[in-house]
């Protein structure tokens, strides 16, 4: 079980027909990658408790946050058969102002590949001040974004399935 109770988080888990067909891939950077891996496993056990089968989830690493962008647009071309991709990674702020940098890439990216692609991609990106504030949000006491992630991505693989039906 990811975090014990999703209710008490005030997160309500999607209604899939066939959780068993869902396939969702992961891009996570290696930066960080202690946080960056609570994160997936975060995700991972939240997508097992909704009845995802582990078979059908794909997890491709890259060296830091600014390659997630590149890595979640080759996962989409090679496996176009995801119903989602998750983007983990973590931004701490430093002296210089590659922090800014860093985030601005990632979000314009990721939003760029939502706009032009057919797989949607969740951000689960954190961009805290200080390795404190990562801990607490990627299993700490402020609980884990990757859960919440997971959560985002099944409802947006939901969401995709359901427009093509309306569409075909
Ligand atoms: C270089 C760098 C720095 C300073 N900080 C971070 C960070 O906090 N989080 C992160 O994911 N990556 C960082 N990186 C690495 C960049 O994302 C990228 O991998 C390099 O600039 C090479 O393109």
């Amino acid at each position: 079980m990811a975090t014990g109770n999703y209710d008490d988080a005030g997160l309500d888990l999607p209604q899939l027909e066939d959780p068993k067909s869902y396939r969702i891939g992961f891009v996570v950077s290696e930066w960080n990658d202690q946080i960056t891996q609570n994160l997936f496993q975060g995700a991972f056990d939240t997508l097992i408790d909704c009845g995802i089968i582990k078979e059908n989830i794909v997890r491709w690493n890259v060296p830091g946050s600014f390659e997630l962008v590149y890595g979640a647009k080759k996962m989409a071309e090679s496996f176009d058969i995801l119903d989602a991709i998750v983007v983990v990674g973590v931004v701490i702020q430093g002296e210089t102002k590659h922090f800014d940098f860093v985030c601005q890439g990632v979000t314009y990216g990721v939003q760029q590949l939502n706009i032009q692609g057919d797989i949607p991609i969740v951000f689960c990106v954190l961009t805290d001040n200080n390795i404190e504030q990562s801990k607490a949000r990627s299993g700490g006491e402020k609980g884990n974004k990757g859960v919440e992630a997971a959560i985002a991505a099944l409802k947006m693989g939901k969401l995709k399935r359901d427009a093509k039906f309306y569409k075909d």
